[in-house]
């Protein structure tokens, strides 16, 4: 029980299971690892897939012949492990050209290398086989308003979407971008701050259908937010393109926790949300390893993450076909007709129907007791 298939469509970023332990304050505790060492280990803890950064596989400076040979060896790493690329992005946040920003700079030649530097990475990730292409906006944003007017950084970015979804097309390139939320780290402050800020930029765009959301659930839960509400909106709104599953404790650093690791809880109420709707895509985990481990502890915290999701999805299924939980459910969303269309006829009706607001409001709705059946559950005595 509890062992990844490839049904289940988990996926891992290079970053991820790479990342080598460094923040602001220690270097890094492990040694590099080799993308297509990381490809094998993902193979090896059963992971479905990879998806990567253009610069975690091809470095900034590689020569074209250099980029060949290294997606040449990557594809056949892919192959041998049996793993393959639903997704793909670009660093728009490490190099140092990019310290005002990417899409969003100040200065015109940022912007355009951004936009130049993003179509090389839709060429890569199209050659690996990728159908989804995330944009990450780490670096747009300001530690000081003085710098620009937020509208202005608005356009820039709407104008760099704009032109890169006319390259997919361009290209014959099937991809769907997901935009990918954040509130702040590395900047002071990130534009586009939430998944909703998205979900209200993207309907702006001159492509609108090929563009939707990529939520995290540190991102929201940093902004102090209710990630499964913010999912919930992006599902109803036929917007979650991508998720990134990982775990975080509200108000402190962007920490992408082990999933599960830090709010069980909220970790539950996810993942029964995204298997009732029956979300289809990616189970991508962007989360690392704590700094203390080796790469034993990395496999460890690779493992963990989709077993936990396993579990949960067990738990889930065990909360929907539990009779008392759902009598409670049911009781609670009361009866009655819905509101139906607006009609003169209808609303004349709505106008003149009494309602005994008191005898409405005085049963108790047994939230409580659902809660504890819930805990119940979760804690496995259920
Ligand atoms: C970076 C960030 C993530 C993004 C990645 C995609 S890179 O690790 O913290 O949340 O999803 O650019
Ligand atoms: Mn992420
Ligand atoms: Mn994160």
């Amino acid at each position: 029980a509890y062992q990844p298939q490839p049904a289940h469509k988990f996926t891992f970023g290079l970053w991820t299971i790479s990342n080598r332990g460094r923040d602001p304050f220690g270097e890094p505790v492990r040694d590099p690892l080799p993308p297509n060492d990381a490809v094998a280990m993902l193979g090896d803890v059963g992971a479905w897939g990879v998806n990567l950064h253009d610069n975690d596989l091809v470095p900034i400076d590689a020569t074209a012949a250099e980029r060949d040979r290294i997606v040449r060896e990557f594809k056949a790493a892919m192959q041998q492990h049996g793993v393959v690329c639903p997704m793909a992005t670009v660093s728009l946040f490490t190099d140092p050209i990019f310290k005002d920003g990417a899409f969003t700079a100040n200065d015109p030649q940022v912007r355009a290398y951004a936009v130049q530097k993003t179509m090389g990475a839709m060429d890569l990730g199209a050659e690996l086989g990728a159908t989804i292409f995330v944009l990450w906006g780490g670096r747009e944003g300001t530690e000081t308003d003085a710098c620009r007017r937020p509208d202005d950084a608005v356009k820039r970015l709407r104008e760099a979407v704009n032109y890169l979804c006319e390259y997919n097309i361009a290209q014959g390139y099937q991809y769907r971008f997901a935009m990918e939320a954040k509130p702040n780290e590395p900047r002071g402050d990130i534009y586009m701050s939430t998944t909703g800020s998205y979900l209200g930029f993207i309907p702006t765009l001159d492509h609108p259908d090929m563009v939707g959301v990529n939520p995290e659930v540190a991102h929201e839960t940093m902004a102090g937010l209710n990630f499964t509400h913010a999912v919930g909106q992006a599902w109803d709104a036929g917007k979650l393109f991508h998720i990134d599953l990982n775990d975080q404790n509200p108000g402190r650093y962007d920490q992408d926790f082990r999933f599960g690791a830090a709010n069980p809880r909220a970790a539950f109420f996810l993942v029964k949300f995204l298997e009732d709707v029956g979300y289809a895509g990616p189970r991508h985990f962007d989360a690392h390893a704590y700094r203390t481990e080796d790469y034993e502890g990395v496999k460890a915290f690779a493992r963990g993450c989709m077993r936990t999701y396993l579990i949960l999805k067990e738990k889930a299924a065990r909360w929907n076909a539990d009779a008392e939980i759902q009598a409670i459910v049911k009781a609670a969303h009361g009866d009655g007709a819905n509101l139906g269309p607006f009609s003169a006829d209808s609303a004349r009706a709505l106008a003149n129907r009494e309602f005994d607001r008191k005898a409405i409001a005085a049963p108790g709705l047994a939230y409580e007791q659902l809660d504890q059946l819930t805990t119940e559950i979760l804690l496995g005595v259920r």
